[in-house]
């Protein structure tokens, strides 16, 4: 793992993201891809988020992970490698390989070359002898894993429900790109959140101390950082609905105004009421991602659920 980015990476990650908003302040319906979210004030804002009392997924999938870890273990077996998808903070990653029976090493994928390093910190004064090999990459996009010797099988594992965020056809191709990156004989535990409630989930995303609207804002807060943005935070607002067709939480950035801003020297303007759409969260019920997960190859093995039925462990395996 390199110790700090080249300059031409910088430029590179600030040119993404330059492209990202520019193209899609620009297009109809407006939108700023997700992912820009986790600048280190936003993963910050997250890692609040996750902290919650309306943000229900993350203590309900850490329980679920100290239940059934035995299971998850004896289902995938001793000396497998782990691979996590888009690791973060990598929180949760500690009881699964304190459950594990000898894992051979861990290699957390994720774009956030800081969070990586933070959690290998973590980890290895956890579980000494552990092997941590970190890979700074987008795990959407990753095709080889770095080699490990004496490796029994592999274990994916994407927490959080981060798998939420891409629409139907794309976590397919996300599911079958991860078997053929796990290899043959792999294994793949999936946080998932559940359908449900209405009186439970937009509390989730609209929480009475706004952090989450802090969160969704900090993408404005971002570019004027970065981009040399003009916008005025106190006139745009979060929100968060869900739709129901689609099954999905979805995140919006409001204008309060008509209003215009700047973003490297060029304008755009706003109506009042005017959305910019930032997020998409999909909620599957226990079929419906079993059945998603065979369409891409995966056989569902074991899904875990808690007893209010809020989200949802699944254990899938190569068939
Ligand atoms: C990290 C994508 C799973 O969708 O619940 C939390 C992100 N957005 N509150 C989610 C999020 C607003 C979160 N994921």
């Amino acid at each position: 793992m390199h110790e700090t980015l080249s300059s031409h990476e910088i430029v590179d990650a600030r040119g993404e993201f330059a492209q990202a908003v520019l193209t899609g302040l620009s297009h109809r319906p407006r939108g700023i891809p997700c992912r820009f979210f986790y600048d280190a004030e936003g993963s910050a804002l997250f890692e609040e988020i996750t902290q919650l009392e309306e943000y229900y997924p993350t203590r309900t999938e850490t329980a679920l992970l100290a239940s059934h870890g035995a299971k998850i273990a004896e289902h995938v077996g001793g000396g497998v490698v782990l691979v996590e998808f888009g690791s973060g903070s990598a929180r949760k990653t500690s009881l699964l390989l304190d459950a594990l029976d000898e894992p051979c090493a861990y290699i957390p994928i994720d774009v956030s070359e800081a969070s990586l390093a933070e959690a290998a910190e973590r980890l290895k004064a956890r579980h000494r002898g552990l092997t941590i090999l970190p890979l700074i990459a987008d795990f959407t996009k990753t095709r080889v894993l770095p080699p490990v010797s004496g490796r029994a099988s592999t274990l994916g594992y994407f927490s959080g429900s981060t798998i939420g965020n891409l629409s139907h056809t794309e976590a397919r191709a996300f599911l079958e790109d991860a078997a053929r990156l796990l290899g043959p004989d792999s294994a793949f535990l999936l946080g998932v959140d559940l359908k449900k409630s209405l009186d439970i989930l937009l509390p989730a995303y609209n929480d009475a101390s706004g952090v989450t609207a802090a969160f969704n804002l900090n993408l404005l807060a971002r570019i004027n950082r970065e981009l040399d943005g003009t916008f005025d935070l106190e006139r745009f607002a979060h929100e968060a609905t869900y739709n129901e067709a689609a099954g999905r939480m979805e995140i919006y950035i409001v204008s309060l105004a008509e209003q215009a801003a700047s973003v490297l020297g060029r304008t755009f303007s706003f109506g009042a009421g005017e959305r910019i759409h930032t997020e998409n969260s999909h909620k599957y019920t226990v079929a419906e991602f079993q059945a998603l997960a065979e369409s891409a190859g995966w056989q569902p093995v074991e899904a875990w659920t808690d007893e209010e039925q809020l989200f949802s462990l699944h254990l899938l395996r190569r068939d």
